[in-house]
């Protein structure tokens, strides 16, 4: 007998075709009603994989009292409340380390694209501009200035590396300092104050919510530009919004957002802002590697065997 689990969304095609071999799954998301579903799969059911912002709560935990583990495509597990996974035993893991890479150079081609302005020089030309009135306005280069990394994980090194490539000087604020040769400011305003390009890579949740507000938007100031590839949840976003449009910071590279996939139309006007729809990990590569981790997460809980990439 395969074990069962619940899958809360459709997932990543591969990756969903390999539970579907390995597993008996039981798509919720599929459900009419998803109450007596959950119900009548809640004596057998040990396992749930799920995917951003499907997550998992509390409720879903209580409707399924024999789940032991909850594996998560993602390394954010902010759509999971591991509090209650705690209190419940029940395992949570995640997918990290195998989209470091895809991240960061996300994070970088954000920061080149929005100092330089290259997707609109690229609409410039499209529009048949160049010929017509001229070369493209010059832009601001990367060389010499400071990207400030907000939260210095596995991520923020592989985007400080990037950055230094670029002949970019890199300081950080973390929750805890680390041993690293970076300058450390002891919070998020010193640190956008001290940076050129603020690059946010914290988690989201709770303990980072709205961390970057007004105030660190002012540090930043009209020269200073914002990169977010981690959580929407961690940018105040109606005061970036304003101070974009009021130009009281240089410029925006965003991957995500507050309430995905829903975007505020106003930000589709801002023409100091790039804005990608968040695909940060999103190549063939990175999601296949996330995918397996997140199976192989699954078959060695059931084999008891040690768990790869465990979070609670
Ligand atoms: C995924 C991510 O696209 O890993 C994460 O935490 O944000 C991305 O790699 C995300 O899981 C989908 O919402």
């Amino acid at each position: 007998m395969k074990p069962e689990i619940i899958l809360t969304t459709r997932l990543f095609a591969p990756t969903q075709e390999r539970l579907e071999r390995e597993f008996q799954c039981h798509r919720v998301y599929e459900a009419k009603d998803r109450a007596a579903f959950l119900k009548e799969h809640a004596a057998t059911t040990k396992g749930l994989a799920t995917f951003g912002p499907a997550g998992a709560d509390a409720a879903l935990m209580d409707a399924l009292p024999k789940l032991e583990i909850i594996s998560n495509f993602g390394v954010g597990v902010d759509a999971i409340d591991l509090e209650a996974a705690k209190k419940r035993n029940i395992i949570v893991t995640n997918t990290p380390d195998v989209l470091n890479d895809c991240v960061a150079d996300t994070a970088m081609a954000l920061t080149v694209n929005v100092m330089r302005r290259f997707p609109q020089a690229e609409v410039y030309l499209r529009a048949g501009h160049w010929a017509a009135k001229g070369g493209y306005p010059l832009t601001t280069s990367l060389g010499g200035k400071t990207m400030g990394i907000l939260g210095l994980g596995r991520i923020g090194e592989a985007i400080a590396k990037r950055a230094q490539a670029f002949g970019m000087k890199i300081r950080y604020h973390n929750r805890n300092r680390k041993d690293v040769a970076y300058p450390y400011d002891a919070d998020p305003a010193a640190l956008a104050k001290n940076s050129d390009v603020l690059m946010v890579v914290t988690p989201g949740g709770a303990a980072t919510d709205k961390l970057v507000n007004a105030r660190v938007l002012d540090a930043l100031g009209p020269q200073g530009y914002l990169v977010n590839i981690a959580r929407g949840s961690v940018v105040d976003e109606p005061v970036l919004l304003r101070y974009l449009q009021e130009k009281k910071i240089a410029g925006a590279g965003l991957d995500v957002f507050a309430d995905e996939p829903r975007v505020p139309p106003a930000f589709f006007a801002l023409e100091n802002a790039v804005l990608l729809p968040h695909v940060g990990s999103a190549t063939e590569e990175t999601r296949t590697a996330m995918g397996n981790l997140q199976v192989d997460n699954l078959l060695a809980h059931f084999a008891g065997k040690p768990l790869l990439t465990r979070v609670v």
